[in-house]
């Protein structure tokens, strides 16, 4: 493999995206802002301290860039065809992988095609990857858009320690084994040291399908390949930078927004709040209809309770993502038609993408932070929500399918299924006495403290960074 002789970094981050957007100036100049994801402020320190390198693509087709320079990071970017938009990421990687690992629900579609960009792509990332890691360097790949890249990695570089980090669920084997590229996808990820998984469960489910369906020996979170490669799986929930976000909280410029936005709603008695990627996975429409059967029957009065919720755009070249859009707008109109009066509508919704800083006034202004999706890897808007706290106040109402369940189980938890549940639990949360929300409450902030985005990113790197002990 040629070395690439500008670039050379001894800690290497593979993810579909780079860390930055490109943003045209005031006088016209394009240039680069790191957008302000927990990933790259989890890793900036140690990408700081490494000479590190972030692969990744830059979000616009058919153009190819030269690696630079952002904030103390090499930046080196990934081209991407249009015909490899439509294939590898929107195709393969969100309507095929998305919905099968997210338990089926959108049926998953298979095509040969967009099978082969998946392939073509994923190579490509593991050649640049390969291009630009010093010798013995330590790569960490992330997601399911870029699974083949380990195995790949490994075998053009194999003097590299590879770490591998999925942010979505494993699925069940019995769902997995639908795909028809199951073997390839599983020995893609095996070609890692490290593989991470959110939850215990998911890295369970990753286990007992190559255990049943590859020649590799399991013992507990050790698989052992044929040429003697040794591949790990284990949990590492992700989470949030919890002192960051509760310190933006606490900003006067945040504080007044927070009251304002109280006031622009009409100093409601109850404030819901929904924050959401517009995806059919977050159980959307279960909620707000919960919420619209409860204004309708009378449990919650509309002059009393407002439920605000906001979707960012997402995915709209999918098909999938457009239909549901379609159906939540239908949904939101006949909820508040349906409350027929003149005034204050009970469900306030924004179609939209909003700054950290307008997100953390929504938190701070909330009551009732309401997650409900059917399948979620972990969610980390539920604990935004609770790191924004100030003090033990507000309460949390959270799907039990959220990986986030794992780790917050005071939070007021529900089946989204099951509609009454969600139902009686909204109306528990609105109305439950200070002292429970409060007890609740105490322990999900120790919980979201305690485990930040460093811990997480520590205790990974720490574990693929540990030679592995014989049997
Ligand atoms: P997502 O499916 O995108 O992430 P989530 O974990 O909730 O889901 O993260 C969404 C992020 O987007 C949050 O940081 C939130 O603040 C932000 N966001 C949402 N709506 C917004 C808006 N209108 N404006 C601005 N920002 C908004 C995937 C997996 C998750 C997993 C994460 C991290 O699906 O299960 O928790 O990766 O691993």
């Amino acid at each position: 493999m040629e070395r690439d002789t500008e670039v050379s970094a001894s800690f290497v981050v593979v993810a579909n995206r780079l860390p930055v957007d490109r943003v045209v100036t005031d006088d016209g100049s394009v240039a680069w802002r790191t957008s302000p994801g927990g990933l790259v402020t989890a890793l900036e320190p140690v990408m700081k301290k490494n000479e590190g390198a972030w692969v990744g693509w830059h979000g616009a087709p058919d153009e190819t860039l030269d690696p630079f320079e952002d904030g103390g990071i090499t930046i080196v970017p990934v081209p991407l065809s249009t015909n490899e938009v439509a294939e590898y990421y929107e195709g393969f990687s969100n309507a095929t992988l998305w919905p099968l690992y997210h338990d089926v629900v959108a049926p998953p579609a298979f095509h040969r095609e967009w099978w082969d960009a998946y392939v073509r792509v994923n190579r490509r990332f593991a050649e640049r990857a390969a291009q630009v890691s010093d010798t013995g360097a330590t790569v960490w790949v992330q997601d399911y858009q870029l699974q083949l890249v380990p195995q790949m990695l490994r075998e053009l570089r194999p003097d590299l320690r590879i770490g591998f980090f999925l942010h979505i669920p494993f699925p069940p084997v019995e769902l997995f084994q639908q795909l028809p590229w199951r073997r390839q996808i599983s020995e893609g990820l095996l070609g890692a040291d490290l593989i991470g998984f959110q939850l215990p469960g998911a890295a369970q489910n990753f286990l007992r399908l190559v255990r049943q369906r590859l020649s590799v020996q399991v013992r507990r979170d050790r698989v052992t390949l044929p040429d003697g490669h040794v591949a790990r799986a284990k949990a590492y929930p992700i989470s949030i930078d919890s002192r960051g976000f509760h310190d933006l909280a606490r900003t006067p410029e945040v504080t007044a927004r927070s009251h304002e936005i109280r006031r622009d709603l009409g100093s409601p008695k109850v404030m819901f709040l929904g924050v959401d990627r517009l995806d059919y996975t977050k159980g959307i429409k279960q909620r707000l209809r919960a919420f619209g059967e409860l204004v309708a029957e009378g449990r919650l009065d509309p002059d009393e309770v407002v439920f605000v919720q906001v979707a960012t755009p997402s995915r709209e070249r999918v098909e999938e993502y457009r239909h549901l859009r379609d159906e939540i707008d239908m949904l939101v109109g006949r909820i508040n038609g349906e409350a027929g009066r003149i005034g204050r509508s009970p469900l306030v919704y924004l179609h939209a993408s909003f700054p950290r800083e307008e997100m953390a006034a929504m938190y701070s202004a909330a009551d009732v932070m309401v997650v409900t999706p059917l399948r979620d890897g972990m969610n980390l808007v539920a604990k935004e929500f609770v790191a924004c706290r100030d003090g033990d106040n507000g309460a949390l109402v959270l799907s039990e399918f959220a990986g986030a369940a794992y780790e917050l189980k005071q939070a007021y938890k529900i089946n989204p299924y099951d509609i009454n549940d969600i139902k009686s639990t909204l109306e528990l949360a609105a109305n439950d006495s200070e002292a429970n929300k409060a007890r609740r409450m105490r322990t999900l902030r120790k919980q979201v403290f305690d485990n930040d985005i460093s811990h997480w990113a520590d205790s990974f790197l720490s574990d693929l960074d540990a030679e592995v002990s014989p049997e």
